[in-house]
């Protein structure tokens, strides 16, 4: 069986990541991160989205992952014990899916622990405070490696393809509400794939979705995760 799944923040919602939309977004509470997501905001006060992005940072290396990114790792296992394959797809810059044991993780909206240079393009790890003066070895500047609107998402090829070859589409924690990732249900749909949406409530596109299970993902990804294995 070849599983795609596509999470979003609200699977790191537990692990005290903020989410960006729905019940207890607040990820930031003096500005509105989507309005810092962008690279106008970028251009505009740098220094402001440097510490956006410096205090989430921080938040991420202390966090730890939960029972759902756990789960996620246990079935890539599984799956390919079994022949089978998962590709996981996820829109956070997180690494919590790598550290709860999973191999093979597609960041389409980038990672926070790297840094980009705005002039060569060279992306390296980055575990520290960026700053307006941090910069790469050809003295470009350097800005969070992550996908801002208006920009265009990472391995849009690689998760096309792995969408051609599924035969079973996830969403988990994830409001629907941005493009592209909010379309591949639609896109799984129209190959006559099953879709399942695992959420606290409701997404913006769930009348797309087959199944819908409810509730924290700490509790329903591992208990999605033992049904699948079970079969
Ligand atoms: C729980 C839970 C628990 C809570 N358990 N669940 C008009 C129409 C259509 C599209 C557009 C349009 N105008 C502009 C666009 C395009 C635009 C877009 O989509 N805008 C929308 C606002 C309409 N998109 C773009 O610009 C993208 N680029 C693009 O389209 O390029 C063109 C192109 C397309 C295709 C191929 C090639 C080129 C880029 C989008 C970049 C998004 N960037 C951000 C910031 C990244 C860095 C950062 O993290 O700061 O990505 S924005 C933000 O939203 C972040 C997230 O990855 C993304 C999605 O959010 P996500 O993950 O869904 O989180 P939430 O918070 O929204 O939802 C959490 C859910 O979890 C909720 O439902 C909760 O209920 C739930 N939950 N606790 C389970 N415990
Ligand atoms: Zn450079």
């Amino acid at each position: 069986m070849n599983i795609f799944i596509l999470t979003g923040a609200g699977v790191s919602a537990e692990s005290g990541l903020g989410v960006f939309r729905g019940p207890g977004a607040a990820l930031w509470k003096r500005h509105d991160p989507i309005q810092l997501a962008t690279p106008e905001a970028f251009a505009r006060d740098p220094a402001l989205v440097h510490e956006f992005y410096n205090a989430r940072r921080r938040n991420l290396i202390a966090a730890s992952p939960n029972a759902a990114h756990v789960a996620l790792a246990r079935l890539e296992a599984s799956l390919a014990q079994r022949g089978g394959a998962l590709t996981l797809v996820t829109q956070n810059i997180d690494d919590l899916h790598e550290r709860g044991g999973s191999i093979r993780v597609i960041h389409m909206h980038g990672e926070l622990l790297k840094a980009r240079c705005a002039s060569c393009g060279a992306v390296s790890d980055y575990r520290d405070d960026l700053a307006v003066d941090s910069r790469c070895d050809c003295d470009g500047a350097l800005r969070p490696h992550v996908v801002w609107f208006g920009e265009t998402p990472l391995y849009m090829d690689e998760i096309y393809a792995a969408l051609d070859v599924a035969d079973l589409f996830v969403a988990i924690g994830t409001s629907g509400a941005v493009y592209p990732a909010a379309s591949f249900v639609r896109e799984a749909r129209a190959k006559g794939l099953r879709c399942c949406e695992l959420n606290l409530e409701a997404s913006e596109n769930a009348e797309e979705f087959d199944d819908r299970r409810y509730g924290p993902a700490s509790e329903t990804v591992p208990s999605w995760v033992e049904e699948i294995l079970a079969r």
